[in-house]
């Protein structure tokens, strides 16, 4: 009778793929319009980079994932579903997705829980936590690939590790925060060197 090890994964950047869908669409919805390529993408926030490249490009890139269907047609990021499922599996581990909903909430919230239903099927409908401040949620690992993951709780219980991502590949190294490279990194060990603190 082990303790259990609480694993908190994010969505967009982690299992879903935020940027490419991103791209694709606002591509298609203003093909005349400049755009940042994956490569030149920096700083966490999209509409931030778009908005510094040309003012008026911060709305245009909002309205992009404010409009209906857009998280639900994100395409899984690869091994990212593969993974979850196997982590659910594991002995001693409950997975959860924690994710943060736009604030725009007529579509995001509800094709959030259909894109789970859809990739990772229904039954883990019940391990979704949809918050907007992820440092009041409790876990071992926190797997999300935002940099500053901040909030109301200055001591969040979970290690942030980092999910490399086209916007933070770039930042200088940190010896504090651990990556995790892509899925084909060894996240194994990762909840083993966990389980053992
Ligand atoms: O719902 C996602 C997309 C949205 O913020 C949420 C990030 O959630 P986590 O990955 O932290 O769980 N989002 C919003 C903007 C701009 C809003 Br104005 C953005 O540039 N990037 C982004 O991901």
């Amino acid at each position: 009778n082990e303790r259990r090890l609480r694993v908190l994964v994010d969505m967009d950047g982690v299992i879903a793929d935020f940027e490419g869908g991103f791209l694709k669409k606002y591509k298609e919805k203003f093909p005349n319009e400049p755009f940042i390529s994956l490569e030149d993408r920096r700083g966490f926030w999209v509409s931030t980079q778009y908005g510094d490249l040309r003012r008026d490009l911060c709305e245009k890139a909002i309205s992009i994932w404010e409009s209906k269907n857009f998280f639900l047609d994100l395409d899984p990021l690869p091994g990212g579903v593969e993974a979850v499922k196997e982590m659910s599996t594991m002995e001693n581990t409950d997975v959860f997705i924690c994710t943060s909903p736009i604030k725009h909430y007529s579509y995001c919230p509800y094709e959030k829980f259909a894109w789970v239903e859809k990739h990772l099927g229904s039954e883990f409908l019940e391990q979704i936590i949809l918050t907007r401040d992820k440092t009041v949620v409790t876990g071992d690992i926190l797997v999300d690939d935002k940099p500053d993951i901040l909030g109301v709780e200055p001591n969040p219980s979970w290690e942030h590790v980092l999910f490399t991502a086209c916007h933070n590949k770039h930042l200088p190294p940190n010896p504090s925060q651990r990556r995790l490279q892509s899925w084909a990194d060894d996240w194994r060990g990762l909840l083993q060197s966990k389980r053992q603190e």
